[in-house]
């Protein structure tokens, strides 16, 4: 069986555009077979929604994987998102079990933004994640989750390189290897990522002028676009790109439009990723 399929672990939140409903289309845009399991339903994303329901999958997840066991199927990748405390054990059985053998597993460890702990995220939860990073080929924290994850202040601006390297220090004193720091503002009027790679040592920027506003689910969008360029062999630095350039083309169709809070108008920018990753 042809095993170059990526397999994406994260919630569906049904209406939000995030998680899933973000991952897969871009994913599959890419021209890369995404296979998904869904971490939880809910009716909706949890920033600014109210009373959304919320089912949690976590114990389904070992069932689904023994029946991939049992046909043979395996990932040439796996990257999650947005999981629950209990799903790391089991989402690391699933890496271990039902993957090729050059197989990268990539870590979004979603749980915050702004400063603040998504709902239902707690401390407890923040050093699972520090766990599982450790055990991740690549790592994409956005500077909140960063924060949480070396036990400081959340600084929204001033990112000077010497915090963006104390920052990589207590990452890899975790046991992180290629990380993607997202949402670094080191000059003003500008934002970007902070990529440091484990192979070089090194510790690249790629920043591009700041739109104004707060814009939903970019993570994920960022997220999603740097795995499936890395997943197709680009290199850590230029996959970083890929995603931060899609991502912007994907905030502008949304600049300026306050009825669309929730999210960005992705889906009209994903010609543009097409022509990127060409
Ligand atoms: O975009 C991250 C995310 C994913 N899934 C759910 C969320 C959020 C952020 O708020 O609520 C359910």
């Amino acid at each position: 069986m042809d095993q170059k399929r990526i397999l994406t672990i994260q919630d569906i939140s049904c209406v939000g555009q995030c998680s899933l409903t973000v991952a897969l289309p871009i994913l599959s845009a890419m021209g890369i077979e995404t296979a998904v399991l869904p971490s939880a339903v809910l009716s909706t994303h949890t920033g600014g929604f109210k009373g959304y329901t919320f089912r949690d999958l976590t114990e389904d997840l070992p069932a689904i994987k023994e029946h991939w066991k049992k046909e043979g199927i395996k990932f040439g990748a796996v990257y999650t998102g947005y999981v629950t405390a209990k799903q790391l054990q089991y989402i690391l059985d699933i890496f271990n079990e039902v993957t090729t053998e050059d197989a990268k597993l990539i870590v979004d460890p979603v749980m915050g933004d702004h400063g603040k702990l998504y709902a239902g995220f707690d401390q407890d939860f923040v050093e699972s994640m520090k766990n599982f990073c450790a055990k991740a080929d690549v790592i994409l924290p956005n500077i909140t989750e960063c924060a949480f994850m070396l036990g400081e202040e959340f600084h929204v601006t001033g990112h000077t390189m010497e915090y963006v390297e104390h920052v990589i220090a207590g990452l890899r004193k975790i046991g992180a290897k290629n990380i993607v720091m997202t949402g670094v503002e080191m000059k003003e009027g500008e934002q970007g990522v902070a990529i440091y790679n484990a192979e070089t040592d090194k510790i690249s920027i790629c920043s591009r002028p700041r739109i104004p506003g707060v814009y939903h689910g970019t993570g994920d969008i960022f997220s999603s676009t740097f795995s499936g360029a890395y997943f197709l062999g680009k290199s850590l630095e230029e996959s970083a790109r890929i995603a931060v350039d899609y991502t912007v083309a994907a905030i502008k169709t949304t600049e300026g439009d306050s009825d669309h809070w929730y999210g960005v108008r992705f889906e009209k920018a994903l010609p543009e990723l097409i022509k990127m990753i060409q």
